[in-house]
């Protein structure tokens, strides 16, 4: 039968974990909940006292249509005639596992547990069924944990079993839980290889509600927006714009929320940008209500500039929330290099969840990489780095942080979603004199994502476009003397391209991709 791998639950009968709780129910709880496959494992319990809890818990889940995975005791698992057995890397060898059950249960699911490349491409190639793929994250559950492997050990295993045209499912283990299963199912992926599914332990069986549990692993997988590939845009395809237009219309018409967490200083600019290019902004730093926010569908961004101890509470609330409803949100990680202070908000925002989009200048890019100097201040150090080697520091960041688009701005802009790259070369020195003007970019971004969700690169790319070619235009104007006069004239063509981004799409032949 084919197995749906997508939550797995793996049992545990320790005090710690399971307390005095009955197994079976707690394992029947999780299933209402969205469990789809189940391992019993138990490490100390004599043979009897196996049999009869497998019996139990295997009376329950072919009631629930869910497979029953034994682990380690091939003999046990033969007893009650369970669906499966799983062995690591100690236990009994998969020739021999398959020996023995070949004949007792001979379409028995088998599953290896591998924490190396080596470990899976051997399992993989002598037909395991599926894999375990772990310690992604530390754990307390499992005492003897070999070593953490991280998202990008995951995706190193995976992307390593598909190029060699291995195709069998597989789930990581350890630690995973709430607060991470959208990280590490976005952060392993690579190109189209993504993980079947997430096995816990402590997540769902000392959950006081075992099925509310289950049922929010399964809500919060769901919500995981599909990774969006540019498809084939090529270089060849880029110096076609056309897009852009149609893209800034659709931003118009559907006057996208964009939930603004951004910093004191351009509060006003950025909102007034917003509306000019069509989107609806809410200037909140509330993260208690950004989850009633989030439904209604938007975008957030969270701009660095003024973080503060409170602010940065804020921040990872509603981007919980955000990643929780599946809605896109931004990062602006302003001056992070700047302080130790800004440094630890940093890490702290990183992994409070899942961006869309991180846009920021070079030394802000460059400290994300921990490649950074010392940043003076909120601006960009000037560095020696060729654009060659920023693009290639542009592209690790956006791989690095799970299938992101990472936005470096500077004289020429580098856009990467991690597999293709692109320059932009618009815009206009007095940008740079107008304080605001990279925080409002963030603003402008957001609100493409928020009706662009299908191609994050292009809806990046079409918003950058506008916002700088509408700079360009608006220095040509009469009036314009200076930093001063050219705010208000940049918000206006801002507002008349994308009022009637179509009706005239000479504009964007002035885009320098
Ligand atoms: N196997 P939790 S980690 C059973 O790395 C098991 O192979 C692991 O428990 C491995 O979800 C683990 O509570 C325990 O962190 C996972
Ligand atoms: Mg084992």
């Amino acid at each position: 039968m084919a197995v749906d791998y997508t939550l797995y639950l793996v049992t545990d009968s320790t005090p710690e974990i399971l307390g005095d709780r009955c197994l079976a129910d707690v394992v029947e709880s999780g299933i209402k909940g969205g469990v789809t496959v189940v391992q019993y494992r138990n490490k100390t319990a004599d043979t009897a006292e196996l049999v009869r809890e497998a019996s139990t818990l295997h009376e329950i889940t072919r009631r629930h249509g869910v497979p029953l995975i034994i682990n380690d005791r091939i003999d046990v698992a033969i007893a009650i005639g369970a669906e499966g057995v799983h062995v690591g890397q100690d236990d009994m060898d998969l020739q021999a596992v398959q020996r023995i059950l070949r004949t007792s249960l001979p379409n028995a699911i088998i599953g290896v547990s591998t924490s190396s490349v080596e470990e899976a491409l051997t399992a993989a190639r002598n037909g395991a069924t599926y894999l375990g793929i772990g310690t992604v994250f530390a754990t307390s559950t499992k005492k003897d944990t070999k070593s953490i492997i991280g998202a990008i050990g995951v995706q190193k295993i995976l992307t390593e079993l598909r190029s060699n045209s291995l195709n069998t499912p597989c789930v990581c283990i350890g630690g995973v839980n709430a607060s991470n299963v959208q990280q590490i199912l976005r952060q392993s992926r690579h190109d189209d290889v993504a993980l079947d599914g997430v096995a816990v332990v402590s997540a769902i069986m000392a959950a006081p509600n075992p099925s509310e549990a289950s049922q929010n692993l399964r809500n919060l997988i769901a919500a995981l927006p599909a990774i969006s590939r540019t498809q084939s845009l090529g270089l060849m395809q880029i110096t076609n714009l056309s897009f852009v237009p149609d893209y800034i219309a659709a931003v118009v018409q559907r006057k996208p929320l964009c939930h603004n967490m951004i910093n004191t200083v351009v509060q006003t600019m950025a909102a007034n940008m917003a509306i000019a290019i069509g989107g609806s902004p809410i200037m909140s730093g509330n993260g208690a209500e950004a989850a009633d926010l989030a439904k209604l569908g938007g975008s957030l961004v969270i701009n660095m500039g003024t973080v503060t101890p409170d602010s940065l509470d804020q921040y990872v609330k509603a981007i919980s929330a955000y990643n929780a409803a599946g809605n896109p949100v931004l990062l602006d990680p302003v001056g992070c290099g700047a302080t130790e202070l800004r440094k630890e908000a940093l890490q702290t925002v990183l992994t409070a969840g899942l961006f869309d989009v991180i846009k920021g200048n070079e030394g802000e890019i460059a400290t994300i990489a921990g490649t950074s100097a010392q940043q003076h201040g909120v601006d960009s150090a000037p560095s020696n780095l060729t654009l060659r080697q920023k693009a290639i520091m542009v592209e690790e960041v956006a791989k690095r942080c799970g299938g992101c688009v990472v936005v470096m701005s500077g004289a020429v802009d580098i856009v990467s979603d991690g597999y293709q790259t692109v320059f932009v070369r618009n815009g206009h020195e007095y940008m740079g004199l107008v304080t605001g003007s990279g925080c409002c970019l963030g603003t402008v971004i957001a609100a493409f994502l928020a009706v662009h969700r299908e191609n994050k690169l292009l809806a990046t790319l079409a918003a950058l476009l506008l916002y700088e070619i509408a700079a360009e235009q608006a220095t040509t104007k009469e009036a314009i003397r200076g930093p001063g006069s050219f705010l208000p004239a940049w918000i206006d063509t801002l507002y008349q391209i994308a009022q009637s981004p179509e009706s005239d799409q000479s504009w964007i032949k002035g885009g320098k991709v």
